[in-house]
């Protein structure tokens, strides 16, 4: 086993990029934590703007034969991808879990299945991905979608390989070249999935994934002339930042940012459900950007609703992300703690009330936390806190709902609890969001756009929105037989 091998719970990671279909190490390293117990499980590859170049060099060299690969080829290599994430679900699994925190039961049963789907699911829409031709004053217009090139591809520390590969599969099926570069707090995933993709027969130097510091390898990934679409999941800091060096050479983005999304409980919903619903945004430690942190309840109900509530979050169970009873882990890392510490206890200080919660644990661990007596305008009902922190706010009719709901900066997603279809009718087509669900959360498909607006992010990706984010989409228009132009 080479000295750049990491084991994590038996299974062996290579600490080294992955460039060109070989594995590349750095003179330098930075250490990965694990949140679980704060011990550094190795130290990773520290890439720069050499190891940028090279793997950019890499994606673009390998470009011409894999666009040249037919669709049948492509989806069948991307299918042999989710077999093998399918085979070692148990290892993605447990490896994520000791690099991000996340429950383990969750990465075994929801989110490495879902990983293998989003190549299966991928593969196939390309398969089927058409437009028909239609006519111009006998003209014929045909549409394709000609891969793009190479795609930087900058992933967050949340849920890395679920995210990654949200990006990775629609850019690989769409016949262009990656460079994925996952978060510094949780690189472990992506070096596995190299491995992945190069034992199912992914051509050399089609996907290549490099390590380290946003601050140290970004820039040049980002502003780097060869490359041709960049996605991002991440904060609006470094958005903002990527937009900047991207403008250097016009590269198009697509921007998957956070979000402060509501939670609105009408006094005609299924209080039940309303309760299930906000508890579930506690989920992966409240690390969740589409997490519906804002509660806005119908006055009438308030009272027993925040009962309720507080039953059921009293009841979950804090710990160890690797044990089946464990509903909510530690998070992510100690900066990521004082960020959210730094939030409650401001909003304390400004005549915030915690209703459950509001201080740290020990360890990296935070308690669930409602917060009521919150301004409309107070940070902490503005501001992503990523953490298990939730607001409390009643209304006391719809308009003063949307009102609230629409009231920050974000528009990702936004949850609808109402017993009256034609309430939910009328309150969605108000609300400015880019996902949102009546009478349940989190139901994802494939097919369907996903994306904000506002400060929330910029793009829609999945099915055909991310096939014409991936491709320069071309329309040809061929004159009839023996058409001359006048
Ligand atoms: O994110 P960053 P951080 C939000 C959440 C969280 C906050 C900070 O509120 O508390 O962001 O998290 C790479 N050029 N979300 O600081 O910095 C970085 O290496 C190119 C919401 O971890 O945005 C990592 O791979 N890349 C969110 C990725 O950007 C750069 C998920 C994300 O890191 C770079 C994560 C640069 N100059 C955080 N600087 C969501 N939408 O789900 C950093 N990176």
């Amino acid at each position: 086993m080479s000295q750049h091998t990491i084991t994590v719970a038996g299974v062996a990671v290579d600490a080294r990029h992955w460039i060109g279909g070989e594995r590349v190490a750095s003179t330098r390293t930075f250490p990965d934590v694990s949140p679980i117990d704060g011990s550094t499980i190795g130290e990773i590859s520290r890439g720069t703007a050499t190891e940028a170049a090279a793997a950019v060099a890499a994606a673009k060299a390998a470009f011409p034969a894999w666009a040249a690969t037919s669709r049948a080829e492509r989806a069948r290599i991307l299918h042999a991808i989710a077999d093998g994430v399918e085979k070692r679900i148990e290892e993605l699994a447990i490896v994520e879990t000791t690099d991000n925190g996340a429950l383990l039961r969750s990465h075994r049963r929801g989110v490495m299945p879902r990983v293998a789907h989003n190549f299966r699911f991928f593969a196939d829409w390309l398969l089927q991905l058409d437009h028909e031709d239609f006519d111009t004053r006998g003209h014929t217009n045909h549409v394709s979608w000609d891969p793009a090139g190479p795609c930087v591809l900058i992933t967050p520390w949340n849920a890395p390989l679920m995210l990654a590969t949200w990006k990775v599969a629609p850019a690989l099926a769409a016949g262009n070249t990656v460079v994925l570069k996952p978060a510094e707090w949780s690189p472990l995933t992506a070096s596995l999935l190299a491995d992945i993709a190069a034992e199912a027969g992914l051509p050399a130097g089609v996907l290549n994934v490099v390590q380290g510091y946003g601050s140290e390898i970004g820039d040049a990934l980002t502003s780097h002339p060869d490359v041709r679409r960049i996605s991002f999941t991440g904060s609006v800091p470094t958005a903002k930042r990527i937009a900047e060096s991207a403008a250097a050479h016009l590269t198009p983005l697509s921007l998957e940012l956070g979000g402060k999304s509501p939670l609105l409980v009408f006094a005609d919903g299924d209080l039940d459900l309303a309760v299930d619903l906000a508890v579930e945004q506690y989920d992966n430690a409240g690390q969740v950007c589409l997490a519906g942190t804002r509660l806005l309840v119908e006055e009438p109900v308030a009272e027993e609703f925040t009962r309720r509530f507080v039953e059921r979050a009293s009841a979950l169970k804090q710990g160890d992300p690797r044990d089946e009873a464990t509903d909510i882990g530690p998070n992510i890392h100690p900066r990521q703690l004082e960020k959210i510490d730094g939030f409650v206890q401001r909003a304390l200080a400004a005549g915030a009330r915690a209703v459950i919660g509001g201080h740290r644990k020990e360890d990296q661990y935070y308690a669930p936390t409602l917060l009521t007596d919150v301004a409309p305008d107070a940070e902490i009902v503005q501001e992503e806190v990523f953490g298990p922190v939730l607001t409390l706010q009643t209304f006391t009719d719809e308009e003063e709902a949307v009102r609230l709901a629409n009231g920050t900066r974000f528009g990702l997603a936004a949850t609808v609890v109402t017993g009256d279809p034609e309430r939910a009718e009328r309150v969605t087509a108000r609300l400015v969001a880019g996902t949102v669900w009546v009478n349940c959360f989190f139901v994802r498909d494939l097919q369907a756009p996903f994306g904000g607006s506002r400060l929330s992010g910029v793009g829609r990706e999945g099915g055909t929105w991310s096939f014409d984010f991936y491709c320069d989409v071309k329309n040809t228009v061929t004159a009839p037989k023996g058409w001359k132009d006048h």
